[in-house]
């Protein structure tokens, strides 16, 4: 009976070993583009919108390759940093000058730098297919769960830390918001003669925290609001910054305004925002709001962080695989 379930246990092994091989995904290659070009991003440790610049036919006749830029040619690959394809073709949107696109979550802080590598072509090599996304892809966002869209369970938006503990002032309204379907709202319980609130949009760094990576960089912090009854000598939103550096020790947080509202009772959505330049040796940063009106009712909708530099793609590469086959 033993030596039949370690037979059964040995041949299931097995089959999960084969399976497993046959199941490995293959990549397409992308061997009848001409050109690429690369750039480095870095992934938080959730999904991200991110977006690069991309100026096709300035490339081209930086290279001095004669020829007009196909528009419909562009294929997004991530590759390893030995630059081997590891993804299959990347959905994107292009905008202008701007190619948008999801970069995947990324757990290890170590693996966080991702090169991806753009595949392009001129029409005078064939005209290549249109991509067809297969999803909506949204604005460039680095905060995990833009517009507080995606609940963990009813009520509880996902990825919002310490929601919970502010349970009896904070409520997922799915009656007023800014886009999408859902905004925070926050409530005063009673009127006070001083109230703040903490809406944490990315968590603080810390022992077994997961908070957003940083690069020396600055980022665009924004956020929408709305209010109703609230305290006219002003409503006040901080957002606050934690730079931190592990391998350093150091930690420190600069807390900035990210904007005010003063002398309003009732404000339609508007947009407050505040640009911020992150310390060279910070590897994390957070945007934490501090909202404070002493009474009233006050809606929080689309917190953005973005990089003001957009990364660029900013050298061409000829293909090798079809290089011999001078058709540049
Ligand atoms: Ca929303």
């Amino acid at each position: 009976m033993k030596a039949l379930f370690l037979q059964n246990i040995i041949l299931w092994a097995v089959w999960l070993a084969v399976s497993t091989i046959t199941e490995a995904k293959v990549i397409e290659q992308p061997n009848n583009f001409h050109f690429y070009a690369e750039v480095k991003l870095l992934a938080q440790p959730w999904q991200t919108i991110q977006e690069i610049e991309a100026d096709f036919p300035f490339l081209l006749s930086e290279a001095g390759v004669k020829g007009n830029f196909d528009k419909n040619s562009v294929r997004i690959y991530a590759v390893s940093p030995e630059g081997k394809l590891i993804s299959d073709a990347v959905p994107y949107r292009q905008e202008g000058k701007r190619l948008i696109f999801p970069v995947a979550a990324e757990a290890q802080d170590k693996n966080a730098a991702k090169i991806y590598r753009v595949y392009f072509d001129v029409k005078e090599n064939g005209l290549k297919p249109p991509v067809k996304n297969p999803c909506v892809i949204g604005e460039p966002n680095l905060v995990p769960n833009p517009g507080f869209e995606q609940e963990d369970e009813p009520g509880v938006p996902a990825k919002v830390p310490y929601f919970n503990v502010y349970k009896n002032c904070f409520k997922l309204d799915s009656q007023e918001f800014h886009s999408g379907q859902k905004s925070i709202m926050i409530t005063a319980a009673r009127p006070a003669k001083f109230k703040s609130w903490t809406l944490m949009v990315t968590t603080n760094p810390g022992p077994g925290n997961t908070a957003m990576r940083a690069t020396p960089s600055a980022y665009k912090f924004s956020v929408w609001v709305k209010g109703k009854g609230c305290d006219p000598s002003g409503l006040v939103l901080y957002a606050v910054g934690t730079w931190w550096s592990k391998e350093k020790g150091l930690y420190t947080y600069s807390k900035t305004t990210v904007g005010s509202i003063i002398g309003k009772t009732d404000f339609t959505w508007t947009k407050l925002g505040k640009t911020q330049s992150v310390m060279p040796w910070a590897e994390n940063i957070y945007f934490v709001l501090f909202l404070t009106t002493k009474q009233g009712t006050v809606w929080v909708d689309d917190p953005k962080i973005t990089l003001q530099n957009i990364p660029k793609l900013d050298f061409l590469m000829f293909n090798d695989k079809i290089a011999k086959e001078g058709t540049n």
